[in-house]
């Protein structure tokens, strides 16, 4: 191959240039901004595990996306050698070979024993994070378009619970232990997602699937739905809330407490009778009576099955003791209240969580909004076709027409959810 002084091509040019040395500026600038982005402390960081089942994916992904990103250098690193330095300059073509066995074998062999080792480590991690022999507590998750439901089944996990307790869009769990959710969907293909407490597990109608979290530490762990699932798939959230054992042995006393009828002729006591009119059809509130045409007291029982696409509503029992409303989209609490519970250090959370929503606390705003028309704040159809198709029945909240004055009689009911 015959080759003139003046056509050799120089890396030398890539490094003078003054154009290519900003190009140069520019990468390392990127590169930098990109990692102090990891190192800020985002509340759904992957890198940030808060748990032992995060902690297996942490342990593994690491030495993976070093592995691979060193393997990416060099690639892109020859890759660039080589498009430099035999670019096209009119040369003579180079002397063609046929294969190079010694070569061939080792570039098989090598990527293999790499894939092999990286192959064996996540098959590992994934029988450990498939564990269920050492559950503690069990909680079963269901999804709906566009909201999470938890409910608690009675059992000896959990430290013990008597009757079945039911929420929604904050899953509150005991630190330090092990805890199986049973997921599942009643409507379309949803994913259950806290990237500081494990990976991802779809809920697929008609399917349970299994899923491990424990966390360390008190604290308020965020996640989101990761698999489309219509309109409001955006506004499809969730927080997983740990407390210290005995902060959750009063969360669970709080949500198994009777009913505390309003007293009489407070606006409560109105707002009860507007719930039980206007709400009680979708939303359970437990142990909620009303007189029947006979003067019986009976129970007042939601049917959602028979109005919602998805056949269920979010219980109102205890609407109070959560933060967050409408697939914890929107904060129960103002943002100062907000602010000192997420906050707070582990050890002050837990008195600060069981608080729940305070008058003085309530984010008024928002909550008004959605009582006043909820397909509004988070939309419901994507056209009037799809909401003339849904064959009667409603997909999530319907905007009832309520008045202003029916809104504060309501709000001042919910205030005393808790
Ligand atoms: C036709 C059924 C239906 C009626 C009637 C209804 N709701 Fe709802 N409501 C829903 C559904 C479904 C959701 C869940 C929507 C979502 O999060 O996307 C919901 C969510 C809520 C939430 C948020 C709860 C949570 O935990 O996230 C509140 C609060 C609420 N409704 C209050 C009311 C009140 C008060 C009334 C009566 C004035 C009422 N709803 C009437 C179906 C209904
Ligand atoms: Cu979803």
């Amino acid at each position: 191959m015959k080759r003139s002084k003046s056509n050799v091509p120089s890396l030398q040019l890539v490094q003078h240039s003054p154009r290519h040395r900003g190009w140069l500026f520019g990468a390392v600038g990127l590169a930098a901004a990109a990692l102090s982005g990891c190192a800020k402390n985002a509340p759904q960081d992957t890198f940030d595990p808060a748990g032992s089942n995060a902690q297996k994916i942490q342990d593994l992904q690491v030495p993976v996306f070093v592995i691979a990103g060193v393997i990416g250098v060099i690639v892109l690193a020859a890759i660039g050698f080589v498009v430099i330095r035999y670019r096209d300059r009119g040369q003579e073509m180079p002397e063609q070979s046929h294969g190079k066995p010694s070569l061939e074998i080792a570039l098989t062999i090598l990527p293999a024993l790499i894939l092999a080792g990286v192959g064996t480590f996540t098959v590992k991690t994934i029988f450990e994070l498939a564990k269920t022999d050492d559950t503690q507590c069990i909680i079963n998750v269901t999804g709906q378009q566009w909201w999470w439901e938890y409910d608690y089944p009675a059992q000896d996990g959990c430290g013990g619970i008597k009757a079945p307790i039911v929420t929604s869009g904050q899953l509150v769990i005991p630190t330090g232990q092990n805890v199986l959710l049973r997921i599942t969907s009643r409507d379309v293909i949803h994913s259950y997602w806290i990237p500081r407490l494990n990976g991802k597990r779809d809920a697929v109608p008609g399917r349970v699937q299994t899923l491990r979290l424990e966390a360390d530490q008190p604290g308020i762990y965020a996640g989101q739905c990761t698999e489309f699932c219509g309109l409001s798939h955006a506004n499809m959230k969730m927080e997983a809330v740990a407390l210290y054992a005995s902060d959750f042995e009063t969360w669970k006393a709080n949500q198994l407490e009777g009913y505390t009828a309003p007293v009489d002729g407070s606006a409560a006591k109105q707002g009860e009778a507007v719930f039980t009119a206007n709400c009680s059809y979708c939303h359970q509130v437990n142990d909620l009576t009303t007189t029947n045409a006979a003067g019986e007291k009976v129970p007042v029982l939601a049917n959602p099955d028979q109005y919602i696409v998805s056949g269920a509503a979010p219980n109102l029992s205890n609407l109070m003791t959560r933060n967050t409303f409408a697939g914890a989209t929107w904060d129960l609490l103002t943002p100062a209240c907000r602010d000192k519970v997420w906050k707070a250090v582990p050890e002050a959370f837990g008195a600060l969580y069981l608080q729940g929503v305070t008058p003085e606390c309530l984010n008024q705003v928002d909550l008004r909004e959605w009582l006043r028309n909820a397909p509004a704040k988070k939309p419901m159809y994507s056209s009037d076709a799809q909401k003339a198709n849904s064959g009667g029945k409603v997909r999530g909240m319907p905007n009832l027409g309520l008045k202003e004055d029916q809104i504060d009689l309501i709000i001042a009911y919910l205030l005393e959810r808790n």
